[in-house]
């Protein structure tokens, strides 16, 4: 115990490394995403597609993992596709990562432990699909994802497409108002909802471009306020789908879940799965795409972020 040092704990390819070192730009890619978002063998079209898009925008991608009990910065392609494949992969958020590094046990990082793994690695822009927040419901049941708490304490600027429908979009904001989260809206007034462009809520600040964002966050941590700011990226509108449509089809999704008496971590994954299925694929097509627009943008951000 006298040496309080996670980076004994993590591995970090040479590539990001030296990237880090040298102030190049580096995106953070989170493996929940792979593992318990997406069907095999999609993800791993996914996966190493997302990582050339932002190798284009002229950044490094970091998709982080937890393989074997380490702390993964940079995975090699065996490693991607074990965390595709999913096969005794756990899901892994702030409290898990004791047990998986002390039991040596492989798991998919979530936007909370990806954030951790990021800023350790020292790598400050993520790209990911969606974040999780309040649930619906989340005033009696209390499940509340801890990637709120986590954009709340952690340096790092995450790039998504707003919030699923699952969630209750509306306490998820007023959290992170109150956890000092700022939220931006990349050329949008209006927080996307994920498969959807608009929520319904607005954003704390319309940010019109990547170094609008870039300059943003900068100021945040310059000014020692520490802590994750949140950037919603609206899906693009040739992959957005119908908003009535889709709040019927979560709808359907929650009440499986509520049937099947699905809790906790779990729930995520399987109203995921479940909304794949109803859709007859659609909302996959629009997930992928969605994320591809993410990783874009949070290249161009880590880009802007590295001139400053
Ligand atoms: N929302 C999505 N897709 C996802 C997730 C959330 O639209 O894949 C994943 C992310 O990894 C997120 C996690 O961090 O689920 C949140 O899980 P929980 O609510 O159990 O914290
Ligand atoms: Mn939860």
């Amino acid at each position: 115990m006298s040496t309080i040092d996670l980076k004994q704990f993590m591995d970090i390819t040479p590539e990001i490394e030296e990237a880090v070192r040298t102030g190049k730009p580096v995106v953070a890619l989170e493996s929940t995403i792979l593992s318990h978002g997406m069907p095999y063998p999609e993800n791993l079209g996914f996966a190493r597609e997302v990582e050339k898009i932002i190798r284009a925008e002229g950044a490094v991608p970091a998709t982080m993992a937890i393989i074997d009990g380490r702390l993964k910065a940079g995975l090699t392609e065996e490693e991607l596709v074990r965390m595709c494949e999913a096969k005794g992969v756990l899901k892994v958020s702030r409290r898990d990562l004791p047990i998986v590094a002390a039991k040596k046990l492989t798991g998919a990082t979530t936007v909370a432990t990806t954030m951790i793994l990021a800023n350790l690695a020292g790598v400050h822009v993520f790209a990911t699909g969606g974040i999780g927040g309040v649930h619906r419901g989340g005033e009696d049941s209390m499940d509340i994802s801890a990637d709120l708490q986590e954009l709340a304490h952690t340096p790092v600027a995450v790039v998504c497409a707003g919030a699923k429908m699952i969630l209750d979009i509306g306490r998820t904001l007023e959290y992170l108002e109150t956890m000092g989260v700022p939220v931006l809206g990349l050329d949008t007034d209006d927080f996307p909802a994920f498969y959807c462009r608009k929520s319904g809520f607005g954003v704390d600040y319309n940010a019109k471009t990547p170094a609008d964002v870039a300059a943003i966050a900068k100021a945040k941590w310059d000014m020692g306020l520490g802590g994750g700011l949140l950037i919603g990226n609206p899906v693009p509108e040739a992959y957005a789908m119908d908003f009535d449509a889709m709040s019927a089809t979560i709808d359907r999704a929650l009440a499986m879940a509520e049937e099947a008496g699905v809790k906790g971590k779990n729930i995520t994954p399987f109203l995921l799965a479940h909304i794949v299925e109803l859709t007859g694929g659609d909302s996959l097509k629009t997930n992928i795409q969605l994320a591809f627009n993410n990783a874009r943008a949070a290249a161009r951000i880590a880009v802007e972020l590295a001139k400053l």
